[in-house]
């Protein structure tokens, strides 16, 4: 056998070709066998095996509105995850008249319920046609009913020792009514603002955790539920010298450095900084300036967790070189 994938196997008596593909072997595989006579003279094949790993269907994780009021429209947001991240699609089975979902999104609407008790069948399928169904009773009522608030945020699932953890929760409520956000599951020390949502967590250890927030509207509640991971993480720091004198009237230019001992991607920011001060996406502080003086100039390098270190120091303009560069933290 010229060609086969690792764990190919030909018997070279019946010719018998047998293979068990393992998990990272998807995708196209080629192969080219020969039969060789006594002689030696031969002929050949090639061929391509496509391998498919194994499907899962989606699932559907939403929980449906099961009540509704005459005339006032009716609407769920479904939510559905599939474990190989396939695109999906949502249609609907048995339904009551005029209620329709949006294929894309899972958005469910149905402007004008009728009275009485109906059925609603959501269909969730994958890129493979694999589905899952959702069935449910939807029971319209003849007055308007409550309806439950939804949390439409999303959190940030990961976060850095020694970095403040803070995530602000927002949700809606179809009625209209005021909201009040709680914490349903979560890590000592993390807090929410019933009022605004604002979650906060002011030391977070390092670890993996369930956090289940709320929004509750005095009779019905919304929740989200998520996994936090803390890991160990070390601030950026700047290992540049600032470049604090000038001449008026020269260009001024100052590449910013910083190391993360972790390696993680570094954004710039100038904190303070006189009119006209630029920093672009290569860490280049830049000016033009005009007039004599010294200003304050503060820069701030922050990692992805938000951990950061800022670099100030007093900018000085003078109308003729300076040979001592003068430095004030
Ligand atoms: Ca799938
Ligand atoms: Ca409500
Ligand atoms: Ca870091």
């Amino acid at each position: 056998m010229p060609s086969a994938p690792t764990g190919a196997v030909l018997d070279p008596l019946t010719g018998v070709l047998s293979w068990q593909p393992t998990e990272t072997q998807l995708g196209d595989r080629e192969f080219a066998v020969r039969v060789t006579d006594s002689r030696g003279s031969f002929s050949g094949q090639g061929f391509t095996v496509q391998v498919n790993g194994t499907n899962t269907p989606p699932a559907i994780t939403s929980v449906p509105p099961t009540a509704a009021g005459v005339g006032q429209p009716y609407r769920y947001a479904v939510e559905a995850t599939d474990p190989e991240g396939d695109a999906l699609r949502f249609s609907l089975g048995e339904r009551p008249e005029g209620m329709t979902v949006d294929e894309l999104t899972g958005e469910v609407l149905w402007d004008a319920p009728t009275l009485g008790t109906h059925t609603v069948e959501i269909i969730a399928s994958d890129s493979h046609n694999d589905l899952n169904r959702q069935r449910y009773t939807l029971v319209v009522e003849p007055t308007a009913v409550n309806q439950a608030p939804r949390i439409t945020s999303t959190p940030q699932g990961l976060t850095g020792v020694g970095t403040e953890y803070t995530y602000t929760l927002e949700a809606e409520d179809p009625d209209g009514d005021t909201l009040n956000y709680q914490l349903l599951e979560a890590p000592e020390g993390m807090a929410v603002d019933a009022v605004t949502g604002e979650v906060l967590w002011d030391k977070p250890v390092a670890g993996t955790y369930t956090v289940a927030v709320g929004a509750n509207d005095g009779r019905l509640g919304g929740a989200q539920r998520f996994t936090l991971t803390v890991v160990d993480n070390s601030p950026p720091r700047f290992t540049s010298e600032p470049i604090a004198t000038a001449v008026v009237g020269g260009d001024y230019s100052y590449t910013v450095e910083a190391l993360d001992i972790d390696g993680d991607a570094l954004s710039y920011q100038l904190t303070e900084a006189p009119e006209g001060m630029s920093l672009d996406r290569f860490g280049r502080v830049q000016w033009q300036a005009t007039d004599e003086g010294s200003f304050p100039v503060e820069v701030t390098v922050t990692d992805r967790f938000g951990a950061t270190d800022v670099q100030s120091y007093r900018y000085l303009n003078k109308f003729q070189a300076q040979t001592k560069p003068k430095r004030a933290l």
